[in-house]
């Protein structure tokens, strides 16, 4: 507590620290509700504590999110309850970015958006509407972000043969001996070597992507309902547009959790996809290329299946990346990456369909 106390007060927060309580369920940084009151009232801010083996390059990253959300604020001026609308960050005492602490963590602060809530499973087809509507919407306002291009804050993040490539030398590797626990899920990857590339041959134009279009990476007013504000925005770069609509495929049409055990209950759901797209082309139908359009359903493959190849690699390199808080966790993502991936499959005819006629 000590630590976050000194943490927080590097920050150009008015008033006293009182309490520090970690929130959220990310699987990369850390994240804390930090209260000070001001005057005697309370104020609630986020504080987090940025990966830095996985983000190698704080001042790029903060560079990216500073121009993003600065730009964000400048077309939302004037909306009603603009400043809910958009990130916004805190100063150091000092004016960086961010801090770096005594041990060489990099944290930054936000304005706390008070009154929403994140869900990591959806709940309701309004809810993803919401939520699709939303992230097509920071797409269509960073269309137009100034030059220079957005610093690349993962190379490679969703280059799927890349992915792939490194899965076979995981597999080849074997550094945990996790391997023979994982046949299944090796010959279902292995299997699906020709599709990796289908986003990378589309020739779709390259625009300013979220890539973590996570449903609970979006804030839920608590009154209303309506998607406020996206968040999380350490993989705002350069990228396609369908990259975004197929991460909400993946986490916006399962009942079941990213790491549910009982694959039964892990499935895409018609209703709620039908609701995600008509939500994303409500605010991004006018901008998009007919190729983008058209690799909508390909992309919810796509990043579901290298999703899956991301969780086994991990796991079969003994968890260095994803956050684990059991063992086998990271293969139990797998599977429902997998298993979501046969029902979209199941069902990619009939989305397409849908697509084509919006
Ligand atoms: P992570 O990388 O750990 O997923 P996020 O940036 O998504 O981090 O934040 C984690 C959680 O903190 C979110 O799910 C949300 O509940 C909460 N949160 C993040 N930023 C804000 C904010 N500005 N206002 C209110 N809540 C926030
Ligand atoms: C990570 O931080 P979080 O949990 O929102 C990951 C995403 C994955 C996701 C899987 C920087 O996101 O790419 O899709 O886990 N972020 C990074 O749930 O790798
Ligand atoms: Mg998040």
């Amino acid at each position: 507590m000590n630590e976050l106390a000194a943490v927080a007060k590097a920050f150009d927060i008015p008033g006293e620290f009182v309490a520090a309580t970690p929130t959220g369920s990310g699987h990369i940084n850390d994240s804390y509700r930090v209260a000070f009151t001001t005057e005697c009232k309370p104020v609630n801010y986020i504080l987090q504590r940025i990966n830095h083996k996985i983000f190698a390059d704080p001042a790029a990253l903060m560079d990216n999110i500073q121009r993003v959300t600065q730009h964000l604020a400048t077309k939302l001026a004037g909306q009603p309850d603009a400043n809910r609308r958009s990130l916004t960050v805190i100063p150091t005492r000092d004016g960086r970015a961010f801090h770096v602490d005594p041990l060489g963590n990099n944290w930054r602060a936000y304005h706390f958006i008070e009154n929403t809530r994140t869900f990591d499973i959806v709940e309701s087809p309004a809810q993803a509407y919401e939520a699709a509507k939303a992230f097509g919407h920071f797409q269509c306002l960073l269309a137009d972000l100034p030059a220079p291009r957005l610093h690349d804050t993962i190379p490679d993040f969703h280059h799927t043969p890349k992915r792939f490539a490194h899965l076979q030398q995981a597999i080849a590797a074997d550094v945990a001996n996790r391997a023979h626990l994982a046949r299944p899920e090796i010959e279902f990857a292995l299997s699906r070597d020709a599709f990796t590339s289908v986003l990378l041959d589309a020739q779709l134009p390259e625009r300013v992507t979220h890539n973590d279009t996570k449903f609970n990476n979006v804030l839920l007013d608590d009154r209303t309902g309506e998607a406020l504000c996206v968040i999380d925005l350490d993989t705002v770069m350069p990228g396609f547009a369908p990259y975004d609509v197929g991460d909400m495929i993946r986490t916006t049409t399962s009942p079941a959790a990213e790491d549910e055990q009982d694959l039964s209950k892990v499935t895409m759901q018609f209703p709620m996809f039908e609701a995600l797209a008509r939500g994303y082309l409500a605010s991004a139908g006018d901008f998009l290329t007919a190729a983008e359009r058209s690799h909508l359903v390909a992309a919810g493959k796509l990043i579901t299946f290298e999703q899956g190849l991301r969780f086994l690699s991990d796991y079969l390199a003994g968890d260095p990346y994803y956050k684990t808080h059991r063992q086998h966790q990271n293969l139990d993502r797998c599977r429902t990456q997998f298993r979501l991936l046969a029902s979209i499959e199941e069902q990619e005819d009939a989305m397409q369909r849908l697509v084509d006629s919006l």
